[in-house]
């Protein structure tokens, strides 16, 4: 297969780092199209045809177009040639789909959002941090931790003897959920998921997609190099610009973690979240250089 495939969405997200985990690790070249599903007006146009529900990340190759990132890394894994990311043993790769489904239904809520926003985002965008639900989340994030910890054993990595979806999965999730204090106490309480956690964020497939580097992204109508300086990225990602050899443009993403800064107020999802009405940012400039 010559043709790349694309990712449709932002680099801070969980779900598409995942896909491009998964696409890393194949060795295999894409695209990432930013889409700013939290933009005012609405995703941009057409992309709830690619992604009925509006979350990132959606995928395409070759005409084929897909949604759901566990659908999405299955299919990667299974459409490009090498190394192989879900386990041939039965009993193996059943561990690795029942990984995958604690991530998605456990570690993502409680990790990310009952830790890592409360106690990291919300403050940075300077909004008050709920530690009712922190304390809360402690036990229910500690559940997560014993259970993978429990089924990683003595084995180097999730599902076993291999790197296989599952470390794909859990990887981006843990890398927030250890930006909090409280994550990175809990996890030196099993040893074993410290030392994954060692072997897994030394892979260059995570500094490669890390939302500090760079990366060719694509727009429907020209192909723009975006660069992500540190001081740019707020707060998980507020907003970038973006220079096209072609002229020059200024593509916004934001994330729930996002102060809205090029935004006059606050849209629905923001509203949702309860965000607090937008700041400018320092770092936001009108114009593209
Ligand atoms: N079930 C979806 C979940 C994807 C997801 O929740 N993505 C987040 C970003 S990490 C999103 O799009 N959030 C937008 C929203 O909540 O409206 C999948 O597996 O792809």
């Amino acid at each position: 297969m010559t043709e790349k495939p694309y990712v449709f969405g932002a680099q801070y997200s969980v779900y598409v780092k995942i896909a491009r985990l998964s696409l890393a690790e194949k060795g295999v070249e894409y695209e990432l199209v930013p889409v700013d599903i939290f933009a005012e007006e609405g995703p941009p146009p057409g992309y709830l045809d690619r992604h009925p529900f509006g979350r990132i990340p959606a995928f395409e190759h070759a005409g084929f177009s897909l949604y759901e990132t566990s659908a999405i890394a299955r299919h990667i894994d299974e459409a490009f040639e090498g190394p192989k990311l879900q386990p041939s043993d039965i009993r193996e790769r059943a561990r690795c789909n029942q990984l995958i489904s604690i991530a998605d239904n456990y570690a993502y809520p409680q990790l990310v959002w009952g830790i890592y926003v409360e106690r990291v985002s919300k403050p940075r965008r300077g909004a008050v941090t709920d530690e009712a639900k922190i304390a809360a989340t402690i036990p229910k994030a500690r559940a997560c931790l014993k259970a993978i910890s429990d089924l990683l054993g003595e084995n180097p990595w999730l599902a076993g003897r291999q790197l296989t979806l599952a470390d794909l999965y859990a990887a981006p999730m843990f890398g927030y959920f250890l930006m909090a204090q409280e994550g990175k106490d809990m996890i030196q309480q099993y040893g074993n998921l410290a030392a994954w956690w060692s072997h897994i964020e030394a892979r260059p497939s995570m500094t490669e997609t890390s939302p500090f580097s760079s990366h060719t992204i694509c727009t429907t109508s020209a192909t723009f190099a975006i660069s992500w300086p540190q001081a740019v990225y707020r707060d998980g990602l507020a907003q970038h610009r973006a220079s096209s050899v072609a002229g020059c443009t200024r593509l916004r993403t934001c994330s729930p973690n996002c102060r809205r800064a090029s935004s006059p107020k606050p849209n629905a999802r923001c509203r949702r979240y309860g965000w607090p009405k937008p700041r400018p940012s320092p770092n936001w400039r009108s114009t593209c250089s």
